[in-house]
């Protein structure tokens, strides 16, 4: 072989996702701990993972946790016993995690984070966080929602899964803003754990306990599918979602796009689960050695109900 090709050889092998400091044509073999199946977000963020793996020729490991911490970290010593060239992890909840992430880290097993984050004393755990800003998605709800009903509401609020980052930084970002409306007010509070028959559940809950001098005028789910679930509720209650009570939720699924359309739903704070290429990107600069930047925020944006017809062709997810 002339010298000149080996460069070129080497170029391909590492777009190929070959392991670009091994002489071998092993593929890179990576171990998906991804958090559950429970919503339309996290479906598409699985489907873009495994999909962008497979286009780069890389072996994923796939272990579903079914919402079960326990299950989780079950996963990431299995993926650590198999020695997994890398591990991306989609973490449940934020706390838990040390111990397990010392064990990969003395097998130099590199993790990247993809889209929820994890509390640990030492951050040099993880190579990087790809996710969205959850606190500034609270944040944008809550200044849409003060604007759409000129600062005055009585809000049932539907949080996430207990204990998830954005469960707790969406619940932060929206009372942070809410603070400036002295007549913005939530009135309940409770976890529908981001499935659309929790979110239905609870809200049919509120409903029940609801004052009827006072009624609820907004709702605020930290994602579609629970909005999705309370629409269903407020619906069956003789109520009109998007007209009696207001509704706000977070990801931008195409179900949201197709509620605002009807008129439902009022508006979704976009929070995109196409995760797949930024977290392979970042796989490969680490197993190529170059460095990562620690954390990497992917954007949000409002769509109020009047741009949804426009927008709906346009929703990849
Ligand atoms: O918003 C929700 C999902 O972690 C950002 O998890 C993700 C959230 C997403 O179940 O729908």
């Amino acid at each position: 072989m002339r010298a000149s090709a080996l460069p070129v050889l080497l170029l391909l092998a590492t777009a190929c996702g070959e392991r670009p400091d091994r002489a071998t044509s092993k593929p890179v073999t990576i171990g998906f701990s991804q958090a559950g199946a429970e919503s339309a977000w996290r479906t598409a963020e699985t489907r873009s993972i495994l999909d962008e793996a497979k286009s780069r020729g890389m072996v994923v490991k796939f272990a579903d946790a079914q919402g079960d911490p326990e299950k989780q970290q079950q996963a990431l010593r299995s993926f650590l016993l198999q020695r997994v060239d890398a591990i991306l992890l989609a973490p449940i909840v934020e706390t838990g995690f040390e111990p397990v992430l010392r064990e990969v880290r003395a097998a130099k097993i590199p993790v990247v984070l993809v889209d929820r984050g994890v509390r640990v004393a030492d951050e040099g755990l993880y190579a990087t966080l790809i996710a969205a800003d959850f606190v500034a998605e609270g944040r944008a709800a809550a200044a849409w929602l003060a604007q759409r009903l000129g600062g005055n509401a009585r809000i049932a609020e539907l949080q996430g899964t207990t204990g998830s980052s954005p469960a707790l930084d969406r619940a932060r970002g929206f009372a942070e803003e809410l603070a400036k409306y002295p007549g913005m007010k939530v009135v309940k509070s409770q976890s529908g754990d981001f499935t659309r028959a929790r979110g239905k559940e609870v809200m049919e809950a509120f409903l029940k306990a609801e004052d009827p001098a006072q009624p609820f005028t907004a709702v605020y789910a930290h994602n579609d599918d629970m909005a999705l679930g309370a629409i269903q509720a407020i619906e069956a209650a003789g109520r009109k979602p998007g007209q009696d009570l207001v509704v706000v939720s977070i990801d931008g699924v195409r179900g949201a796009f197709e509620a605002m359309v009807r008129g439902q739903l009022d508006a979704t704070v976009e929070c995109s689960p196409l995760l797949g290429p930024l977290a392979l990107d970042a796989v490969q600069q680490i197993l190529a050695g170059r460095p990562v930047a620690r954390r990497h925020v992917v954007p949000l944006r409002v769509f109020p109900k009047e741009q949804a017809a426009a927008e709906l062709p346009n929703r990849r997810y």
